[in-house]
């Protein structure tokens, strides 16, 4: 290990959008790397990446996943990420400690734009990486030409793709192709190995084109190449490769692989291409700026996300860009309880974990994604690591029955600490989750059920609705009772009078004379709160003023508790004639879109009742715009699903509590009904 890099396990991700078909090419390369001797599926629910009860019920990933294989000798981490665009936090994570990161997509160039996001981050933090073009099989049903799948990938890549293979067509199917740098032709063959063939004639000219191509855009990076293009020098092979996986390490190009994961196609050429390409830990650690307090031969860790096993309890999955980490040995602030290394069904106990590896480590109790940890101690997290996602979507989570309260809310702490994209907050009254989207949402409320054993329900939240009045109203209200003994006396005259919207709750004391005494007043303002916090309506009251006027009291009888009781009175019957108004929450919203959508959003946003106040191009992002609006916050339900439905899933929004807006007719009406009933049924 310590003599190098090349033995060290590399780590790839496979990411890209939702279905292109990642866990079924991680599928075919454990397959093609002797690691499983038999395919899985994602259909049928039996392949490596999608093992959760969660993922095998949607057959989607709903998490990353972290696999081991080795392909001639050189040992490998596969890191399959969910594709969803609702759980991209979780695949930004992984990326982040990748040596290399393949995108897989789907041939059609209608989709294209979904990549858009991804290869945006992968530049941002200059993560080699390479496309797979996947479903190659489909390209003949569709007719697509590569050249045209080219040009729209190119529209959404910063770096220059450059393309590393071209088809061998059989009529429309795609039957092989041909390898641009060593200039050989394959013809596929399922499940197996592609066979080497001649050069077929009618591929020649594309193929001379294309290579063209290839070394051109290596010469952008290369003066000697260049000097030899313009020579008309071919290259050697070698320099060829050499130039390739240095450009690759440095982000400078993106090469496009093609293939067919369902039928093993392309796969060999792939795994070819990053056993001489992709970079080793080492070289990653470079660049992304890591060295361990202690220098090269110390040990550093990266925790990238935490998982809570049934048996092994709370596992930091990590990778160790340097040194050597033992079980037992001192991380951050805690100890090494137990190495797991991952890949199988089960995490399986090892001694030890070198530079390059994936493993979990348990007992790292302090263990957060993206904070390096050495053995001195917590060496801070890189700026560079990915921030948490502002949430699009919220659920009130309730227990069915009361007694699984507790074991709710421990349950929730621990998919908190394993997703940082989750959010919990008591929201008048309720548990509100909130994350990015129904389906993140979902797969958390499956995961309470099925990992923790509790019947949840998870419903909209309620709309924070507020009241207030719009009269002035004064009032008198008298507190008496006679019963044996002491009695209860307390006589009040006060005020209410509204407030401009914002300014909240004000209590004034005009008592002159000692009319109430002083020690009494505070019991006054103490009733009057009690009111107000639920009004005529049945909702919180805002805005208001009370002013106490005058009262009277008895030198025996009177008291704090009558006091408060005779203000509670004055005020809820002085609100009730004081022309009580609904007031609805309003959201400043913004949205993000590619520009193409825009004027779908801004029809999005009007038809929920938003008013919009304007529209700009999206900083930094070009071809995208934002727009700006207030809704209210009735109307934002599932509005990230629809957003979403109508942008290819490129669509997202942020939104901030803005204003309460006065609310009246029917819709008013409705509210005031609905919570009225929600009470009855309670
Ligand atoms: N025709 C064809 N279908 C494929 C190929 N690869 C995958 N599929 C199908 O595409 C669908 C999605 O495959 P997955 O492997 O689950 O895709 P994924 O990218 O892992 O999906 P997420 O993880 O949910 O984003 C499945 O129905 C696969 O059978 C392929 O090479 N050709
Ligand atoms: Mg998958």
């Amino acid at each position: 290990m310590s003599n190098g890099t090349r033995t060290a396990p590399r780590c790839a991700a496979l990411v890209g959008p939702y279905l292109s078909g990642k866990t079924t090419l991680l599928e075919s390369l454990l397959m093609a790397t002797g690691q499983i001797a038999r395919k899985g599926s994602v259909q049928d629910g039996t392949c490596a990446g999608d093992a959760s009860a969660e993922a095998r019920a949607r057959r989607m990933s709903t998490e990353v996943s972290v696999h081991t294989c080795a392909y001639l000798g050189d040992p490998w981490h596969i890191l399959d990420c969910p594709g969803s665009i609702e759980l991209a936090g979780d695949t930004a994570r992984a990326l982040m400690v990748a040596d290399v990161a393949v995108v897989v997509c789907e041939p059609v160039p209608d989709k294209a734009a979904m990549l858009a996001p991804l290869l945006r981050f992968l530049d941002e933090n200059a993560i080699p990486h390479l496309l797979f073009v996947n479903k190659v099989d489909q390209l003949g049903s569709g007719d697509v030409r590569v050249a045209d799948l080219m040009t729209a990938l190119e529209g959404v890549s910063q770096r220059p793709l450059v393309l590393r293979q071209v088809p061998i067509r059989q009529g429309r199917a795609v039957t092989g192709y041909i390898d641009l740098v060593s200039e050989r032709a394959y013809r596929y063959c399922a499940g197996a190995k592609s066979e080497t063939v001649p050069m077929p004639d009618a591929v020649l000219s594309r193929e001379r084109a294309a290579r063209q191509d290839l070394l051109e855009a290596l010469a952008d990076f290369d003066d000697a190449l260049l000097e030899q293009l313009l020579d008309d020098v071919s290259p050697p092979r070698a320099d060829v490769y050499r130039q390739l996986s240095r450009n690759l390490a440095d982000d400078l190009i993106v090469p496009v692989f093609l293939g067919s994961a369902q039928n093993d196609h392309g796969v060999r050429r792939l795994l070819k291409a990053l056993r001489h390409e992709a970079p080793p830990v080492g070289m990653t650690a470079r660049r992304l700026g890591l060295e361990g307090p202690g220098g090269t031969g110390s040990v550093l860790v990266q925790p990238f996300r935490i998982h809570h096993a049934p048996h092994s309890g709370r596992l930091a999955y990590c990778r160790v860009w340097q040194g050597e980490v033992t079980d037992g040995q001192a991380l951050g602030p805690d100890r090494v309880g137990g190495i797991f290394a991952l890949g199988g069904a089960t995490p399986t106990k090892i001694t030890g974990a070198g530079p390059g590896a994936v493993v979990a480590l348990a007992k790292l109790e302090h263990a957060q994604p993206g904070a390096l940890l050495s053995a001195r101690g917590e060496a801070g997290t890189p700026p560079s690591w990915p921030a948490v996602a502002e949430p699009v979507h919220a659920l009130a989570v309730r227990a069915e029955q009361r007694a699984d309260e507790v074991k709710l809310t421990g349950a929730l702490a621990k998919l908190l600490d394993e997703d940082p994209d989750l959010h919990l907050a008591m929201e008048d009254g309720e548990m509100v989750l909130s994350g990015q989207g129904t389906v993140h949402l979902g797969i958390a409320l499956d995961r309470l059920r099925g990992r923790f054993g509790l019947a949840v329900t998870g419903r909209p939240p309620a709309v924070p609705y507020r009241e207030s009045i719009r009269r002035t109203v004064a009032e008198h209200a008298r507190f008496k009772r006679q019963s044996g003994g002491h009695g209860q006396f307390a006589d009040v005259h006060l005020t209410v009078t509204p407030l401009a919207r914002g300014e909240g709750f004000r209590f004034e004391d005009k008592v002159v004379g000692g009319a109430i005494p002083r020690s009494f007043i505070p019991a006054v303002e103490d009733g009057a709160r009690e009111a107000l916090s639920s009004g005529p309506l049945g909702f919180p009251v805002v805005d208001v003023s009370v002013t106490l006027t005058g009262g009277q009291f008895h030198a025996v009888d009177s008291s704090e508790q009558a006091f408060r009781t005779a203000g509670r009175m004055a005020v809820q019957e002085a609100l009730a004639k004081a022309e009580p108004v609904l007031l609805e929450p309003v959201l400043l919203v913004t949205v993000r879109t590619p520009t193409e959508f825009t004027a779908k959003a801004q029809r999005l946003l009007s038809g929920r009742r938003g008013q919009i106040l304007g529209f700009d191009v999206r900083p930094g992002w070009t071809g995208w715009d934002q727009v700006t609006a207030y809704v209210p916050q009735a109307d934002m339900d599932d509005f990230i699903v629809e957003l979403r439905s109508l942008t290819l899933g490129l669509g997202g929004y942020t939104a901030r509590f803005h204003h309460l807006a006065d609310l009246m007719g029917r819709l008013a009406d409705r509210v005031v009904e609905g919570h009225q009933a929600g009470y009855a049924a309670q």
